[in-house]
């Protein structure tokens, strides 16, 4: 029997004094209806609570710790760097060596601004395509999450191609009415937002394969579909990477699906578990940015030398041969598994997968956009998550986000987590 009693007294002792007990909403297990773990360290594949519980872990910091935790090369380069300085505010070398290895991998990148966030990486990104078209809406697409910038906290205007409004108190209405909230995998309505905002449109934001929404990838063509009509009116196409940017493989997805960005947002597996996030696309837009240009943009502690040592490190690690065939196959039979022991109990669900990422949906039916995907059975996941837990498996605490596989996984993972499925009370 697994107990949580530290875990319980930590949140207890959290929540006086931070809102809600966390540091971001989802961790606080809301969507689950529990109570989170406290952590008290990781390391590879396993998470390690303060009763002493451990977790193969398939949430890995939501993305970042694709080579696993506490990676003894990731740590000896950060040691090797931090000891000559943490932060100082002028350029250093390294910046320019992870942002080359960006420029390097990514075809569409050419140039590359280092922030400290994902949600500062669609930022930029936003306000570059504004200032260089000179235009204001901006379209984004249901269940895709860009960051808590204001205007992207957005929920659907009233009628299919009505401008949006706030989908959280404090941001004002003028600041979400430029901005344009269509279903994914639907290319017939952005055709018809196009005709009717044309040259109104700075640019389309999209995460393309959802991650946010639960995984969902684009359906054929789609991503193509945005791309012509984004070059035909002159808007920006904004590929949101920060989740599939060297998970899927090492640089974008924008080279398997045949569809180039004008701007990517990067985050988390470039940081290889520190602070960062990074807007990069054709020189002609980003030397808009200040200083070789006008667009603001800023950031104390943007490219700081320790998160950067530790991206560089990540990235060349997973540049080594045969790492991203090894991650797609161990996600490959993590989810036959876990789909075999689900259908053999005759539970409804459906597995959206790609590369590394995916999500069990309880749904009986296929999860293609945020609407199919909203009707996924979340008490069930609710209970799978916790009969999880109980067995060692710790999944992300809500039905509506991706599950990761890392380097660190070993098949004898994956059997305990399909064993522990089998049984699992739903
Ligand atoms: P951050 O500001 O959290 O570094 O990145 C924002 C962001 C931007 N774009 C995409 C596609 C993202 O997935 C995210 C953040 N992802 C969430 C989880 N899906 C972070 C977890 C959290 O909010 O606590």
């Amino acid at each position: 029997m697994t107990v949580f009693r530290k875990s319980k007294k930590l949140f207890g002792d959290a929540q006086r004094v931070i809102p809600g007990g966390v540091n971001s909403p989802v961790r606080a297990f809301k969507a689950v209806g529990a109570n989170p773990i406290f952590i008290s360290k990781a390391k590879g594949a396993y998470l390690y609570d303060v009763d002493g519980n451990r977790y193969i872990d398939y949430c890995l910091s939501w993305g970042p710790m694709i080579l696993g935790h506490a990676h003894r090369e990731v740590l000896d380069q950060v040691r090797k760097v931090m000891v000559n300085g943490t932060s100082f505010g002028i350029p250093t070398p390294l910046e320019t060596h992870l942002a080359r290895m960006i420029v390097q991998a990514i075809g569409s990148i050419e140039k590359v601004r280092l922030v400290s966030s994902g949600t500062e990486a669609v930022m930029t990104a936003i306000r570059l395509a504004r200032g260089c078209t000179g235009r204001d809406k901006i379209i984004k697409f249901i269940g895709c999450y860009h960051g808590h910038v204001d205007h992207m906290l957005v929920q659907a205007g009233s009628g299919a191609t009505t401008l949006g409004s706030p989908s959280s108190p404090g941001v004002p209405r003028d600041f979400t009415k430029h901005t344009l909230l269509l279903p994914y995998n639907d290319p017939e309505m952005i055709g018809r937002a196009f005709s009717k905002y044309r040259d109104q449109i700075a640019a389309v934001i999209i995460e393309p394969i959802a991650g946010n929404m639960g995984v969902v990838p684009p359906a054929d063509g789609f991503l193509k579909t945005i791309r012509r009509l984004c070059t035909k009116n002159g808007s920006i196409l904004i590929f949101d990477e920060v989740i599939t940017g060297f998970r899927i493989r090492y640089g974008s997805v924008q080279e398997p699906f045949g569809v180039k960005a004008d701007l990517t947002c990067l985050g988390k597996i470039i940081g290889g578990g520190f602070p960062i996030g990074a807007c990069g696309g054709k020189k002609g837009l980003m030397d808009r940015l200040a200083p070789s240009g006008q667009i603001y943009q800023a950031g104390t502690l943007s490219g700081n030398p320790v998160c950067v040592a530790a991206g560089i490190a990540t990235l060349k690690l997973l540049k080594s041969k045969g790492t991203y065939p090894a991650l797609g196959r161990a996600a490959k039979e993590l989810c036959d598994g876990i789909g075999k022991a689900l259908s053999g109990r005759d539970i409804k669900h459906t597995i959206n997968r790609v590369g590394s990422m995916f999500t069990v949906f309880f749904n009986p039916d296929p999860v293609i956009d945020y609407v199919s995907a909203v009707k996924s059975d979340v008490g069930r996941y609710a209970r799978f998550h916790s009969a999880m837990l109980g067995e060692g498996i710790y999944l992300p605490p809500s039905q509506f986000e991706a599950c990761f596989v890392s380097t660190e996984h070993k098949h004898k993972d994956m059997g305990k987590t399909i064993a522990a499925a089998r049984k699992a009370s739903l």
